[in-house]
């Protein structure tokens, strides 16, 4: 029985063109910035975000951090989403190596922070208080349901940035899916923003790998902190010969997972003890939640779910999120929605 994974798309095995050229990739020590295939990814990453330049890293976590500790000083205080993944998902690490303070937001159901409420939330300038120097946004926004937010509300965050004399940096994770969803491109997007972080390894399916975009002078900054981090690695262009194949290859075919999860969706939508919590999933995310009078629960669907290997991970609310990807095709759809029916109509 061929195993289906829907947990996440960062559980993307590499194509086979991908390893490929992994296996014929140039490289060089990248340290000394003589990797020839890190170098053209990087020339590659910041031309399609519209940035001066580009540095590869190991993970979008270690993206966000770096970008962040490039921004800002001890002390300072970020301005993001109370849903935002720098905020649950990155171990606290903007504290804990940063010493940088979270000025958390509610996230609005559509991912997005209130404009007035990042207004006030910027402080004064009094000894009493905490520098305000970066505002970070998330596109598109996992929690919120894989929504991707506007161009309009990038340039609006991106205008109130300015005014206010603060950064701003966009986890462009799956940015991606924002761009193909909204048939603008990735650069438009990022035009607003100081930075961006997006990630190689989740829908684009390279096996390693984020890149952070740029002008020359952030870069350079975040080139350092990628070091302090221990993040700078050496031959690892057999990693970014397969992020190549990733921006070269795997961006348009991304509406397919987008129309696939609108297909689960609406699968799903009329079984019995299930509800959506977004209606209409923007891009590759379905977010379930079980009511009470389902015939079982996210926990038991899980295991029940197993032994027809189909993978699916249960949050501890007790909700499931279905995440399409490349390897998710037609048939396994039809069979994650067939077992959904037998599990809890049958
Ligand atoms: N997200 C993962 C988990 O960590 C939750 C997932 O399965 O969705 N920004 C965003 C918006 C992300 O969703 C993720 C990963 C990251 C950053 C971090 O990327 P990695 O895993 O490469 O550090």
């Amino acid at each position: 029985m061929e195993r289906v994974d829907f947990r996440s798309d960062t559980v993307t095995l590499p194509t086979p063109e991908m390893r490929a050229a992994m296996a014929s990739a140039e490289v060089g020590d990248d340290v000394y910035g003589e990797d020839p295939s890190i170098n053209r990814l990087q020339n590659l990453a910041a031309g399609l975000l519209g940035k001066q330049a580009a540095l590869f890293v190991p993970s979008g976590t270690m993206g966000n951090l770096a970008s962040i500790l490039a921004h800002c000083q001890r002390g300072d205080e970020v301005i993001l989403g109370d849903q935002s993944h720098v905020f649950i998902n990155e171990a606290g690490g903007i504290a804990a190596f940063g010493g940088v303070q979270p000025h958390t937001l509610p996230n609005e159901s559509d991912g997005t922070l209130d404009l007035h409420a990042i207004e006030c939330a910027i402080r004064q300038d009094d000894v009493h208080y905490p520098i305000s120097r970066l505002i970070v946004l998330e596109n598109t926004h996992n929690r919120c349901g894989g929504i991707p937010l506007t161009l309009e509300y990038s340039r609006a965050v991106g205008e109130l940035a300015k005014k206010h004399g603060l950064k701003f940096h966009i986890d462009g994770a799956r940015i991606f899916n924002a761009a193909v969803k909204l048939g603008i491109s990735a650069a438009d997007l990022a035009a607003p923003a100081d930075s961006v972080t997006f990630c190689l390894s989740k829908g684009l399916c390279a096996p390693v790998g984020s890149v952070i975009c740029g002008d020359e002078a952030f870069i350079t900054r975040a080139h350092r902190m990628r070091k302090a981090l221990g993040g700078g690695m050496r031959q690892a262009g057999v990693l970014a010969a397969a992020g190549i194949v990733a921006l070269n290859s795997m961006i348009e075919r991304l509406s397919d997972d987008h129309r696939r999860a609108r297909a689960i969706a609406d699968g799903l939508r009329n079984i019995p003890g299930l509800s959506l919590r977004y209606e209409r999933p923007a891009t590759n995310m379905v977010y379930i939640d079980f009511t009470p009078q389902a015939k079982m629960d996210a926990s038991a669907v899980v295991e029940a779910m197993r032994e027809q290997g189909i993978i699916l991970r249960a949050s501890g609310d007790g909700s499931i999120r279905l995440v399409v990807h490349y390897w998710i095709d037609d048939e396994a759809v039809e069979r994650l929605l067939s077992n959904f029916e037998r599990l809890l109509r049958g």
